[in-house]
């Protein structure tokens, strides 16, 4: 059993250098902005927030692509950071809650999880399986590719290889990127839920490592209770289980969250998507939060905000809001 924590500690992460559209690090101002801390305070939740995450910039020149793999060094090093920022609060028995910011941050985010409960599982809620290993990404944005790293699908030679052998760092640090991270996922303890644009090397992934996954044609078939069901039947059986929720706003359709760098049609409806963090949060079991990929510099004023809203209500409904 894992008490609920009282307090939400909000890790503001304005970072978009896991993928190349400008704009994604300005999501968690926005959201912030849109007064999220005073709506958890409404449900009862002492709310911490110390400012946004502010991250030390390696300049591009000081980190060239691993062969197409973008941003190596910046986004190891930030990761490395947000790990270590939610790791603190869920030891301190705060319940972090993550706002992005492009999803490579979820390397830190389920790392830190992971380091205080090496047993947790993993939701995924996204339109993408964000699976690419350094041997299968064709776009080289490492957005497509916490779960490898999580899942230690990379071979330590591929992650050695990350580094560049004519860039040393100023603190004598040899250490490649990403090889900080401790693959303690299994992939028994992940599910996925909203896929509908997985490229042909995550799709042989998936099936390589057995690993549940319900797209949208699951959430056609068995509507979304039945796939919330069978999804925490799987991870979570006696609900017992540490819960991080890591939710991709490009999971919901484009009509509900069009202000995303990835939007793709036939997406989770609004009442999909609030019901899966709604049930989530009746396990009791949540103890991480990722809203992830709001890009308020996309499309015009209406979506931006009802982009940000989205991103309000699903993490309301995480932490206990109800319709009744
Ligand atoms: B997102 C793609 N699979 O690897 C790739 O938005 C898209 O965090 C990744 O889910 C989308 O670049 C990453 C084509
Ligand atoms: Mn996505
Ligand atoms: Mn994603
Ligand atoms: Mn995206």
């Amino acid at each position: 059993y894992i008490p609920e924590p009282k307090t939400a500690a909000i890790v503001g992460c304005p970072f978009s250098g896991g993928q190349p559209r400008a704009g994604v690090d300005t999501g968690p101002i926005h959201l912030v902005e849109a007064g999220l801390a005073d709506q958890l305070k409404g449900l009862g939740w002492k709310v911490e927030f110390g400012g946004h995450h502010q991250f030390e910039e390696i300049h591009v020149d000081q980190d060239p692509p691993a062969g197409i793999v973008k941003r190596p060094r910046l986004v190891s090093q930030v990761t490395k950071e947000v790990a270590q920022t939610v790791g603190a609060h869920i030891k301190a028995g705060r319940l972090p809650v993550t706002l992005g910011g492009d999803h490579s941050l979820a390397v830190g985010t389920v790392s830190g999880t992971l380091d205080v409960f090496p047993d947790a599982c993993l939701i995924w809620i996204d339109a993408h399986a964000d699976i690419n290993t350094i041997a299968s990404t064709g776009s080289g944005n490492l957005h497509g590719m916490p779960v490898s790293f999580l899942l230690g699908l990379n071979t330590p030679e591929e992650i050695r290889n990350l580094k560049n052998p004519n860039i040393s760092s100023e603190n004598g640090d040899d250490s490649a990127p990403f090889e900080w991270v401790v693959p303690r996922l299994s992939s028994d303890r992940l599910v996925y839920i909203g896929l509908r644009d997985v490229d042909d090397g995550e799709k042989k992934i998936l099936k390589d490592n057995n690993i549940l996954a319900f797209s949208m044609h699951h959430v056609d078939k068995w509507g979304i209770a039945g796939v919330m069901e069978r999804a925490l039947n799987h991870v979570c059986p006696n609900r017992d289980r540490p819960i991080h929720l890591s939710f991709d706003v490009d999971a919901l359709d484009p009509t509900v969250a069009p202000s995303t760098g990835t939007p793709v049609r036939g997406g989770l409806t609004f009442r999909e998507g609030h019901y899966i963090c709604e049930e989530v949060y009746e396990t009791g079991c949540l103890v991480a939060l990722d809203i992830m990929e709001v890009n308020p510099s996309l499309e015009d004023v209406i979506s931006v905000n009802q982009t940000v809203a989205v991103g309000c209500s699903l993490t309301r409904c995480a932490m206990g809001e109800t319709l009744l």
